[in-house]
């Protein structure tokens, strides 16, 4: 066998060959992926790479279609009495014209097995054990390679994973793996590699250095992320936005050019929260691997309208579980908080914003007039803490779907009816539950005071913040 690790990814039609490869090449373009039968219509191969050395080549291979049919053609090939072992039989098939034409498609997966080191024999777990499967397996067992089973589905609650151990461990497999190419558990790979590793002695070393180079990029890809959401927090909290007044005589009188400031002040920062958080969420699924523009991703609940359109909505920030007083939860609605520079308003800010929550601006007037009797100079808008609190924890719930997502998922990210993020309000998860009700971590303080924080720059104090924020993700 060459230098590099060669592993065959075999099994019956649809269980998931394909997408299984997507998974552990973090491709989501690898291949073709369908619910039809007969898809890959041919052997395609991949390369994982271990520190920009390439470890091992996987190698998608059709579905057996008709293993019963071929396992006694099989047998007809060789005469009673006559002791005949598994590569030889495979062989003599090869040799036969039925392997180009009726047994097209199971030629190629035992040219392909024969062609490598090992098997991963992909197992549709919601699959009854069928005579087909045994079949298969015998078929395959011929080729004398070790054969790793992947219990593919498991994540369904149809998944038959112990009557699948049970019969694979009559076949003489009693090396399973279970590992969902749409959910794979977080230690998946490891235990796919590791278990391979078990099987073929001779690329154990080979293996271990990809489950390692594997891990440390996951970690590395981690704590990027986690620096990425930081970095947004950091920066909207920093976000100021000063409203210019007029500073003409407004009492009793014309407050339309104020109101207009105003207005279109809060407009801006509102779009400038989203066009932030869209690119972080842009950011996180590039760093993924994962595509914005693919169809698929165009349902990803950050991408989907009524996420935007529920950022500044009270009922959200209700259903998020954010802890709000009456005054801030209508300052929530309009999605910022107002300080005024000059002080001394102790009437209306909450009140003035309960109007812009409504979509009232109009009634501002009515608040308006008696506000600018009170105000001279400048107001200044920043992001509402509440904002804040929700962005971190629908960010922190993106981080936790991404590390859970395979490049084989179709469907986006999940959301629980109503808008809530999977890991929303729930009380497994205290470090949420902190974000929710909890202080707000020092940093975010520390950078409402430093408006230049927003900007791209800021020096070591920012970083500092950033750092220190990454690590309240956890
Ligand atoms: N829910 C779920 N669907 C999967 C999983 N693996 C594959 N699929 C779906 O099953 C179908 C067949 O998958 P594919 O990779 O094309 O199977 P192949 O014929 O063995 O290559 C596709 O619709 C996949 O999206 C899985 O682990 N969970
Ligand atoms: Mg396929």
């Amino acid at each position: 066998m060459s230098d590099i690790l060669r592993v065959a990814v075999v099994g019956h039609t649809n269980t998931g060959k394909t997408s299984l490869l997507r998974t552990l090449a973090r491709d989501v373009g690898f291949g073709e992926v369908s619910d039809h039968a007969g898809t890959t219509r041919h052997v395609e191969g991949l390369r994982l790479m271990a520190d920009g050395e390439p470890a091992a080549e996987l190698f998608d291979t059709p579905g057996m279609e008709d293993a019963i049919a071929l396992l006694e053609f099989i047998d007809g090939l060789v005469d009673p009495g006559e002791r005949v072992d598994g590569p030889e039989r495979v062989a003599r098939f090869l040799a036969r014209p039925e392997a180009s034409a009726r047994f097209e498609q199971e030629a190629k997966v035992l040219r392909q097995m024969l062609a490598s080191d090992a098997g991963l024999y992909v197992v549709d777990a919601r699959d009854p054990v069928l005579p087909k499967h045994r079949d298969e397996l015998e078929l395959l067992a011929a080729c004398a390679r070790p054969l790793l089973p992947v219990l593919n589905f498991i994540a369904d609650p149809a998944a038959r994973a112990g009557d699948w151990r049970a019969a694979l461990a009559r076949l003489g497999l009693h090396a399973v793996v279970s590992f969902d190419t749409v959910a794979p558990p977080l230690d998946g790979e490891r235990e796919l590699f590791g278990t391979l590793a078990t099987l073929i002695h001779g690329h154990r070393a080979r293996l271990q250095a990809l489950i390692q180079a594997r891990q440390r990029e996951a970690d590395t890809r981690r704590v990027a992320a986690r620096r990425r959401v930081a970095e947004l927090l950091v920066e909207l909290a920093a976000r100021r936005e000063r409203v210019v007044e007029r500073g003409d005589d407004t009492v009793g009188g014309e407050t339309g050019g104020d109101e207009a400031a105003l207005q279109a002040a809060v407009a801006r920062m509102r779009e400038d929260v989203r066009r932030r958080e869209q690119a972080c969420v842009d950011g996180l699924l590039r760093l993924y691997r994962f595509r914005p523009d693919d169809a698929r991703m165009a349902e990803l609940p950050l991408a989907d309208g009524r996420w935007e359109d529920d950022l500044f909505n009270p009922e959200t920030l209700r259903q998020m579980g954010v802890r709000l007083g009456t005054g801030a939860a209508a300052g929530a609605a309009a999605g910022v908080g107002i300080d005024l520079m000059t002080g001394g308003l102790t009437l209306g800010a909450a009140a003035a914003l309960g109007a812009l929550a409504g979509g009232l601006w109009q009634t501002f007037g009515h608040y308006g007039e008696r506000i600018a009797a009170k105000v001279r100079g400048h107001r200044e808008l920043t992001v509402d803490d509440a904002i804040l609190r929700m962005v971190a924890l629908r960010q922190r719930a993106l981080l936790a779907a991404l590390d859970g997502r395979g490049h084989a998922a179709l469907v986006p990210i999940e959301l629980q009816g109503g808008g809530e993020i999977v890991a929303g309000p729930s009380a497994a998860d205290p470090a949420a539950d902190r974000w929710r009700k909890g202080a707000l971590p020092d940093a975010l303080a520390r950078a409402r005071a430093h408006p230049e924080w927003a900007l791209d720059h800021g020096g070591q104090d920012k970083e500092g913040a950033i750092a220190e924020l990454a690590q309240a993700l956890l």
